[in-house]
């Protein structure tokens, strides 16, 4: 009894009349060492996953995703977001299969709207999806984190790849720089940074060898920034009425990092991209997933106001922060502790579910690799212990606004 009513006591204690994020974390499905249990007793009410086992491109049937949500329900969780809905290459680059890839796309949602999840994270990165040199980076406390370094991807791009246009796309104080760390690299390191950038992070869809790899970055010889804005907008324009019938909440994931790489063009990294894509496609399916981790990575993305300013297009948010310098380095800080200013952003986002009446969905993106986590098998970047510690920091800051507000 006395349990019971300790219990009673925390709810009110959480109740406040303020909308507040629904907390998800990102699961990978059965093979995840991270159990929706786990995710449970990390205090989430739900997950964001993909069917990770059908190859991109290929329709997610109505069977299939009725079978996972059960699996998710099962587990006391319900399936908050996709994440993600890969859109294909030849869909990007507009050749081979496209148009059938699209019709394909479209069935997909057709099939996820029947079995009632309405929330769709894509994104429209050229060849990777995010990209690290670096994923057990040492911080001072022993904690592993998630890393992007300007000099060994350079060189990477140099002296591993050899990309014929590199030699020009970099300053000459940029390739002194790679050339130095290239020659202090064991060749243990090589292999893990080339392992690193072209063998897909968890979630991605792509893998690749060396070869491979030049072979796709070579499809957008043809294909700079306005070809594949281009590109992006017809894509969304032959979908999104499609979404729009269903209820379905089309959120693009932002580029990672927020700006070119290995000379491949970017269109989602800045407030003016979002904008123009808005501006293109107005249609109600069009949306954002705003992740603090990759916008924050450019230190001229206002964070509180890009929130402000979408407001309504914000349907999923990935929440975390990086410490960034002006080289373009950057690593993946506790989710309080980086260069955004968490406080201004989350109160940013209380105020829009406020005036929006609405919850969104959350989760606390990327974590350090901390306590037991640090000698156990993990998807770089989502342990569970180093995501609990961003989940709870996230949830309390939420919480000491959310009642400052109510009472103001
Ligand atoms: C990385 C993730 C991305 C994201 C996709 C969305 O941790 O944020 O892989 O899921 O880019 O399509």
């Amino acid at each position: 009894m006395a349990d019971l009513q300790y219990l009673a006591a925390y709810d009110t204690m959480k109740q406040t009349a303020t909308y507040q994020m629904l907390q998800a974390m990102r699961w990978f499905g059965p093979n995840d060492p991270v159990s929706l249990q786990d995710i449970r007793q990390a205090g989430c009410t739900g997950v964001v996953t993909a069917l990770h086992q059908v190859p991109n491109g290929d329709v997610w049937t109505g069977e299939a995703i009725a079978e996972r949500k059960t699996m998710i329900e099962h587990g006391g969780l319900s399936w908050d977001v996709v994440e993600s809905l890969p859109v294909h290459e030849a869909i990007k680059t507009r050749s081979g299969k496209f148009e059938q890839l699209i019709e394909n796309y479209k069935t997909s949602l057709r099939n996820l709207a029947a079995n009632n999840i309405r929330v769709v994270t894509y994104n429209f990165m050229p060849v990777l999806d995010w990209t690290r040199t670096d994923l057990a980076f040492t911080l001072p406390d022993g904690a592993k984190a998630l890393r992007f370094e300007m000099a060994a991807f350079i060189a990477f791009d140099l002296f591993q790849l050899k990309r014929s246009a590199a030699q020009s796309q970099y300053s000459s104080a940029q390739k002194d720089s790679a050339a130095q760390r290239w020659e202090h690299m064991g060749d243990d390191e090589k292999q893990t940074l080339q392992r690193n950038i072209i063998a897909g992070l968890p979630g991605s869809k792509e893998s690749f060898t060396i070869d491979q790899f030049q072979t796709v970055l070579d499809t957008y010889n043809n294909i700079d920034q306005t070809k594949l804005k281009e590109h992006l907008v017809l894509f969304l324009k032959d979908v999104c009425p499609v979404a729009d019938e269903l209820g379905i909440k089309l959120v693009i994931h932002p580029d990672d990092p927020p700006y070119p790489i290995l000379g491949l063009p970017r269109v989602v990294s800045t407030q003016s991209d979002i904008q123009q894509l808005f501006d293109a496609v107005p249609n109600e399916s069009n949306n954002l997933c705003f992740c603090t981790g990759s916008f924050g990575v450019r230190a001229d993305n206002d964070l509180p106001s890009m929130i402000r300013a979408f407001g309504k297009r914000i349907w999923f948010l990935h929440l975390r922060s990086t410490r960034r310098d002006a080289d373009g380095n950057f690593y993946e800080a506790g989710h309080l502790d980086g260069d955004p200013d968490m406080y201004h952003v989350i109160k940013a986002i209380l105020e829009l579910m406020q005036s929006d009446s609405r919850r969104i969905v959350m989760r606390p993106d990327h974590g350090h690799q901390i306590l037991d986590d640090l000698n156990k098998q993990t998807n770089p970047g989502y342990s569970a212990i180093g995501r609990l510690k961003g989940l709870a920091e996230l949830r309390g800051l939420e919480m000491g606004i959310a009642r400052s507000m109510d009472h103001k």
